[in-house]
């Protein structure tokens, strides 16, 4: 094996050998999937904890590779402080021809709100905060055209800024105490802690064993089944596969997290699909005919003409003693209809917020190139073109005071 590339140096990490910039130092496994491995590292230039991926195999087929360019493609486009984002990519490879891996540098994010909301039942403001900044991330994302698709409570990092942590105190969350919620606790909360809030957008899939797996793959039909968290927090028309998607799916998995946030307690934990329709249907009652009529499949008609008729249930009443202007929000985002559903930008605007909200704040992307997605070129077209990116890439700027001589 020729020696390290100039700058670079090689290591083995669980039997796979990382070889990457000397800035990036004390690498530790956080996980490993199908698609790749992600290692925990200290940033020296910044000094800021890091997490970078590296990819398996990127370029054994085309459908890898195409995987891994459109990963590629997708973080480098996201510039949002609510969304993940790439602070840096790099390969080791001295050239297009020996060109066969990449590694992605992205800010390290401690914990997921999955884990919080198993461990502490979150305060009113907390909420509050949370679900405006992944609203900020949806909104962004959206702007540009993309769609999740796949939101859940583990999709969400919840950042754990070690330079915010006092001395001493490996927990300074649960040092904050909340309570009635008043629009002057949440500005005051989000004052002292704002990174510990900072929630971001990512698509980092969680199994139960503490497997992490990364990226685009499209879940199998059997992690769809059953009594499966990866489903719970799907929109309906999703579920069924009732007509083509849009955005608004996004937002029904938002309506979920929120209502879990409040309760502690998954909304629609649903046996199996039509199992989970059922429980969706006890909230939002049976639809209108004018609803049944919009569906393109037939199949998915008959069987909701079929289902017994059941009157809407007023949020309210499901969840007990949650702030009026929250559960005005909740009616809006979990509507069987997407059309009718709120978009990201209009429940920014949604009078809970309206101690936070800050018009400024929730910026739009630009749009993104996703023709790409519906090509197939040849493995060494895929490589051609993700070298490309590599090499092309722009660090984002640091902030002055965070950049130190290495
Ligand atoms: O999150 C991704 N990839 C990703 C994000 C998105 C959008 C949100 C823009 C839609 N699309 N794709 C493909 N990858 C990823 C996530 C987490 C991760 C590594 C890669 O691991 C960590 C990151 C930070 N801190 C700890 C682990």
């Amino acid at each position: 094996m020729a020696s390290p590339k100039k700058g670079f140096y090689r290591q083995e990490i669980t039997k796979t050998v990382w070889e990457v910039r000397e800035r990036y130092r004390d690498l530790q496994a956080v996980g490993s999937g199908a698609y790749g491995a992600v290692c925990s590292a200290t940033d020296r230039k910044s000094g800021t904890k890091v997490a970078i991926k590296k990819l398996y195999r990127p370029f054994q087929s085309e459908l890898f590779a195409k995987r891994a360019y459109r990963e590629l493609r997708l973080l480098k486009h996201m510039k949002h402080e609510n969304v993940i984002g790439l602070l840096d990519v790099f390969t080791p490879d001295v050239s297009l021809d020996k060109f066969n891996d990449f590694y992605l540098v992205m800010p390290f994010m401690g914990t997921d709100l999955s884990k919080i909301m198993k461990h502490e039942k979150l305060t009113e403001d907390r909420i509050q905060f949370l679900v405006y900044q992944i609203l900020k991330g949806l909104k962004y994302i959206h702007s540009s055209g993309i769609i999740h698709r796949d939101l859940k409570p583990g999709n969400l990092a919840v950042n754990e800024d070690c330079e915010l942590k006092p001395r001493g105190d490996p927990y300074p969350r649960a040092r904050v105490k909340g309570g009635g919620g008043s629009a002057a606790k949440s500005l005051q909360h989000s004052e002292i802690w704002p990174e510990q809030l900072k929630a971001q957008l990512n698509c980092l899939r969680n199994s139960p064993d503490g497997i992490l797996d990364f990226g685009l793959a499209r879940h199998t039909d059997s992690e769809m089944t059953g009594y499966v968290v990866t489903r719970w927090y799907r929109a309906p028309e999703v579920i069924l596969n009732w007509m083509h998607y849009t955005q608004t799916v996004d937002i029904w998995s938002v309506g979920c997290i929120m209502a879990e946030m409040i309760t502690g307690r998954p909304l629609f934990k649903g046996n199996d699909h039509l199992d989970q329709l059922t429980e969706i249907m006890k909230v939002t009652g049976t639809p209108t005919q004018d609803f049944v009529q919009k569906l393109q499949s037939q199949d998915a008609k008959n069987y909701i003409k079929s289902l017994p008729k059941v009157q809407k249930k007023d949020f309210a009443a499901i969840l007990k003693h949650a702030n009026p202007l929250a559960l005005s929000l909740l009616e809006k985002m979990l509507v069987l209809d997407a059309e009718k559903r709120v978009t990201a930008a209009e429940a920014l605007a949604h009078p809970y917020f309206e101690a936070i909200h800050d018009p400024e704040e929730e910026n739009e992307a630009e749009k993104y190139d996703d023709s790409f997605d519906n090509m197939d070129l040849p493995l060494e077209e895929w490589k051609r073109i993700t070298y490309k990116e590599v090499i092309n890439f722009q660090p984002p700027q640091l902030p002055e005071s965070k950049e130190t001589a290495v």
